[in-house]
């Protein structure tokens, strides 16, 4: 018999390397995803067809949706990552963000009971070191109180609170994974880090003259995805529901992942100047391709996150240094040079096709 994964937020960063990684273990995975008039579903495109590998329209909005598919999948594991996970957009959309980060987490719990699959079903819900917020102690563990600091980090707090309120109540096998930061080449490209290799590899090929950021001095703790969608699955397989902290135990500042990321795509930084006045400049031209702009501050900011991992080192066996701060970045500059390189490429290959349908060379 195969276990039976069901995934919100399938078409995520997450959600697609946890498919690859439950595929690996001979599950059936389901993914849950929503109508869109754009394809979004590039990160999951090279699982589609697979025979173990399935995917159903629904919402973390739609109640009956998400009854009727559970109903449906009878899954044995639900992975919970479906959110609106930006923290800056939050402000922007804090209703949204609760209906779906909030809200929605109850939605898959009430969705396992009504199905009567609760002594069945394990459920892990994508909790955030979001939670700490306006930090009350570095480095952040299981036992480190919360303070949430961005309509994002208040709606998952309601989340992890449900989650351990079902445990309780109806003995529900329900973990939360507090996961820190973790990235990747697959990584959505308004997330700091992605932003900046993608940029980094640009300003290199000549495509772009100048990376504009918010807070330089903002600390994380800063991970691979590919490496932290293992520990979900080792959480639920442990014989008791707990929650866990996940990271590295290493922090930087965005101004450190910036300089490393231009050094991999070939240009040295030096930094010049305070605040909104600071500046990242190209050491052989003398150019600034690095600005502060007030546009990416925050309300709120969240400004020092540090985990410490040592639960899940013990008790899950994990090693939270598999993939180092320095391979993490290379890895994602690496990945967007070629990128960069392959779209100049294609977009060529557009404009000279253009040219000899007008011309009438090719028809
Ligand atoms: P992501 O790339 O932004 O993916 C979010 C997923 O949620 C997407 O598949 C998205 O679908 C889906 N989604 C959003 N609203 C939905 C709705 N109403 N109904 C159904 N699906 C919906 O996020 P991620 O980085 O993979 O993170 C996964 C989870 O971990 C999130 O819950 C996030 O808050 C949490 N988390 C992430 C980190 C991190 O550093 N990455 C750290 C801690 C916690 P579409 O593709 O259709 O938009
Ligand atoms: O990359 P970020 O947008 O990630 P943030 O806010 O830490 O949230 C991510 O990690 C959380 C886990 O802690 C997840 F729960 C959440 O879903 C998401 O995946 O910003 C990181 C830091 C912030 O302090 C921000 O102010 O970078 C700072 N920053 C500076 N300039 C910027 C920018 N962030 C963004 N997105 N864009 C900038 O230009």
């Amino acid at each position: 018999m195969r276990s039976i994964a069901l995934i919100t937020g399938v078409t995520g960063q997450d959600g697609s390397y946890l498919s690859e990684f439950l595929l690996s273990k001979g599950y059936e995975v389901h993914g849950i995803i929503r109508r869109s008039s754009v394809d979004y579903r590039e990160r999951i495109a090279h699982l589609e067809g697979q025979p173990h590998f399935h995917l159903h329209y629904a919402d973390m909005g739609d109640s009956m949706s998400l009854v009727k598919l559970v109903g449906k999948v009878q899954p044995t594991e639900i992975y919970n990552l479906a959110a609106q996970s930006h923290v800056q957009v939050s402000f922007d959309a804090p209703e949204f963000t609760a209906d779906v980060d909030a809200v929605g987490v109850l939605r898959i719990l009430e969705a396992v009971r009504t199905n009567h699959l609760e002594k069945t079903c394990k459920i892990y819900q994508a909790s955030t070191s979001e939670l700490y917020g306006k930090v009350e102690e570095v480095p952040q563990n299981e036992k480190t109180p919360f303070h949430p600091y961005s309509p994002y980090a208040v709606a998952k707090l309601y989340g992890f609170w449900i989650i351990k309120e079902y445990r309780e109540a109806y003995d529900m096998f329900c973990c939360s994974g507090i996961l820190f930061n973790h990235e990747s080449e697959r990584r959505g490209e308004t997330f700091v880090t992605r932003k900046i290799t993608l940029a980094a590899a640009r300003i290199a090929q000549g495509k772009q003259d100048c990376l504009y950021l918010g807070n330089l001095d903002s600390l994380r703790d800063w991970g691979y995805a590919k490496d932290y969608v293992e520990c979900m699955w080792l959480i639920l397989q442990q014989d008791k529901p707990d929650d866990f902290v996940i990271a590295t135990g290493v922090q930087h500042t965005v101004r450190e992942f910036a300089t490393l990321a231009f050094h991999y795509a070939g240009i040295e930084l030096r930094w010049e100047g305070e605040g909104i006045n600071e500046k990242g400049i190209n050491v052989a031209t003398g150019k600034v391709v690095v600005a502060v702009s007030e546009d990416f501050y925050r309300p709120t900011d969240v400004v020092n996150l540090w985990g410490d991992p040592t639960k899940a080192r013990t008790q899950l066996g994990w090693n939270p240094q598999t993939t180092t701060f320095e391979q993490l970045v290379q890895i994602m500059v690496q990945h967007d040079m070629q990128k960069v390189a392959a779209d100049h490429v294609a977009s060529v290959m557009r404009t000279n096709l253009a040219e000899y349908l007008e011309k009438g060379v090719v028809k």
